[in-house]
């Protein structure tokens, strides 16, 4: 059967077409399709899976065209601890990666992948990360046997038809693996949602040197829509490193000022701290006539221009994949109207007239719901009804913020890079670095706190420019990279910022209001870019005052600001020498300028106050 697939009616691409058949061959499906992007295949696709009960069809009148899909309890998150770098030598996939050598990795492949998809449908889907036929676009086509992969890859990708025609007859491609695992016995059905369910049998595994992904086990976004963090953040960024540019874990946003001038802010936080709200802020009072647009919510490709010396920047993706739980009509409206049709959503609740919910949608808890296990659900049961890590994939068109420029296939001018992580205690709301290489260094021993977006996280680990689980190398060549491609590659490099909106308080509570409101940050962010915002030096960088913030509209006094920005001596020094344990895990290949950095940070917090207190530096009066 293998041969009796109408690839060749669709493609003359001769690799394109004799790798298809190496992988039949080697799954042995019972039928193979090629994908063309239409929305008649995706409505058709929707329809099967409906049927096979491993789609719910929402409400029509309150979901329109959305679904409602349930994984299996056990594969809910991206598993760092299968995730592998099978690079040749074990050095270049560095200590903060797992590996394997590339031939070892192979044969646990060829015997996972062996007649893995028998009874099953195997999908071709050619998609293009970055706007079709961009510069900075390159081009995947990810193997799958879920249907589920295809309908979420239409969202979160260009894919299909067009995909294919740009790569023509001989494009460069990503070959992408991907298969659910778990053969079908003869005569057995697909349960709802087909996996491996031991974690053991998962691999999602990189080849760098090849440009491959192989990716086994699990139906879960980031391991599976092979897209997204597989191609394009861990083989992108060995790309990128090859090629002299960045691909990165950062959202993009524009922000607008009343008088039209528009400058545009990349951001780096680990998965699931706000990266999505960020991207759809709307500002607050006291910032009329201001707008933020959105170019993407979670990767960017940075690109430097010979010609103007500045970093350009595309969001790959061509959709939101999204931390439902916490999103409401305050914390993200433009996500909420995002939602409003054409959406698949994993693992949130179902309500009883045919919706969807999630904690933290409503203040009020409905009455009754079916959880995200498929179980009953009311108020005060005991268990969460949707998964901390349920997720909507929905069209980034439809998002009420989006960029006018954001399929622009040049990219976008970046002005500044934010880096932030989820630090609830003695860590400053914001500062900026004092030159590039400190920026770099300020980024590379980010901190964060564990959240639901993956299995297994230690309470608080290092998460270098949030990139920990994402990057395809050596994490101090990475640096490196970065250092070099700030000081040769573009004119003057965009200034370094780190943000923190998760302080608490002796009671636990968060001290910063956070969403709309960190327009007041971006704000100071945007005037330094204009060698105009106020700011006072401080052990860790340049912080503002209390008054090179604009205030109007939010109630927060000077007070709880000195509380927010205050600098704990001996905390900071503790926290300064716990990173050189970091740095030593790379020996040899750590650039000497971040223990520098590091060892000038130890200097100043030396001869700081017990406690750095903004209040006792002079506020310039504002003008
Ligand atoms: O699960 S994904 O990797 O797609 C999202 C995330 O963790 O950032
Ligand atoms: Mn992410």
């Amino acid at each position: 059967m293998t041969t009796t697939h109408d690839g060749a009616s669709r493609t003359k691409h001769r690799k394109l077409l004799a790798w298809v058949d190496e992988i039949a061959r080697l799954c042995n499906p019972d039928r193979i399709y090629w994908c063309d992007g239409s929305q008649e295949e995706y409505d058709r696709l929707c329809d099967e899976m409906v049927e096979k009960g491993m789609f719910i069809r929402l409400n029509p009148e309150k979901r329109p065209n959305s679904f409602l899909a349930r994984s299996h309890p056990s594969d809910v998150a991206r598993v760092e601890e299968r995730t592998f770098i099978c690079s040749e030598r074990e050095e270049d996939a560095g200590p903060t990666n797992n590996w394997m050598a590339p031939d070892k990795m192979r044969a646990i492949l060829r015997e996972r992948f062996r007649d893995c998809m028998r009874g099953r449908t195997m999908y071709v889907i050619p998609f293009s990360m970055g706007p079709l036929g961009s510069d900075i676009a390159h081009i995947g086509v990810e193997i799958t046997d879920s249907p589920y992969v295809v309908v979420n890859q239409r969202i979160m990708t260009r894919m299909g038809s067009a995909a294919l025609e740009v790569l023509g007859e001989d494009g460069e491609f990503v070959p992408c693996v991907h298969s659910v695992g778990a053969p079908l016995q003869p005569g057995e059905e697909d349960s709802p949602w087909p996996c491996a369910e031991s974690i053991e049998e998962k691999y999602i595994t990189h080849f760098p040197e090849t440009r491959e992904i192989w990716s086994y086990g699990s139906g879960y976004g980031g391991n599976a829509l092979l897209g997204k963090k597989c191609l394009a953040l861990r083989i992108a960024s060995v790309m990128a490193r090859d090629d002299g540019w960045l691909a990165e874990h950062m959202l993009i946003v524009g922000v607008e000022a009343p008088d039209g001038t528009k400058k545009y802010v990349a951001g780096a936080f680990p998965s699931a701290c706000g990266k999505t709200n960020f991207a759809m802020l709307i500002p607050p009072k006291g910032f009329e006539g201001w707008k933020v647009t959105t170019i993407g919510d979670d990767i960017a490709w940075i690109k430097p221009n010979p010609k103007d010396g500045k970093f350009y920047a595309i969001n790959p993706e061509y959709g939101f994949f999204g931390v439902a739980p916490g999103t409401n009509a305050t914390s993200n409206p433009n996500a909420l109207a995002t939602l409003r049709a054409n959406c698949i959503f994993t693992n949130c609740a179902l309500t009883d007239d045919g919706d969807v919910w999630w904690e933290g949608l409503t203040e009020e808890l409905p009455e009754h719901l079916i959880d995200w296990k498929g179980e009953d659900w009311t108020p005060g049961c005991g268990r969460p009804a949707a998964h901390p890590n349920a997720r909507f994939t929905a069209p980034a068109s439809q998002c009420p913020s989006i960029d006018p420029d954001w399929e622009n296939p040049k990219g976008v001018p970046i002005s500044a890079f934010l880096f932030g992580g989820r630090v609830s205690k003695n860590f400053p709301l914001v500062f900026q670095s004092y030159n590039w290489e400190h920026g770099v260094y300020m980024a590379a021993t980010m901190g964060s706190e564990a959240t639901a977006a993956a299995i297994g996280q230690a309470a608080i680990r290092r998460d270098p420019m949030a990139m920990l689980p994402f990057c395809g190398y050596n994490m101090a060549d990475y640096w490196r990279h970065w250092l070099r491609i700030g000081r040769r590659n573009v004119a003057t490099p965009p200034p370094i910022f780190r943000v923190n909106w998760f302080r608490k308080d002796q009671h636990g509570r968060f001290i910063w209001p956070g969403f709309g409101e960190n327009m007041r940050v971006l704000k100071w962010v945007l005037d330094r870019c204009d060698g105009c915002g106020s700011a006072v030096e401080s052990p860790l960088g340049w912080v503002p005052f209390y008054n090179s913030l604009i205030w109007e509209g939010l109630d927060f006094p000077r007070e709880r600001y000195f509380q927010i920005m205050n600098i704990d001596r001996e905390v900071a020094r503790k926290e300064t020498n716990d990173q050189e344990e970091l740095f030593t895990r790379f020996g040899d290949r750590l650039p000497r300028e971040l223990e520098i950095e590091r060892e000038l940070q130890l200097s100043r917090l030396f001869h700081s106050p017990k406690l750095w207190d903004l209040s006792a530096a002079v506020e310039p009066t504002r003008k």
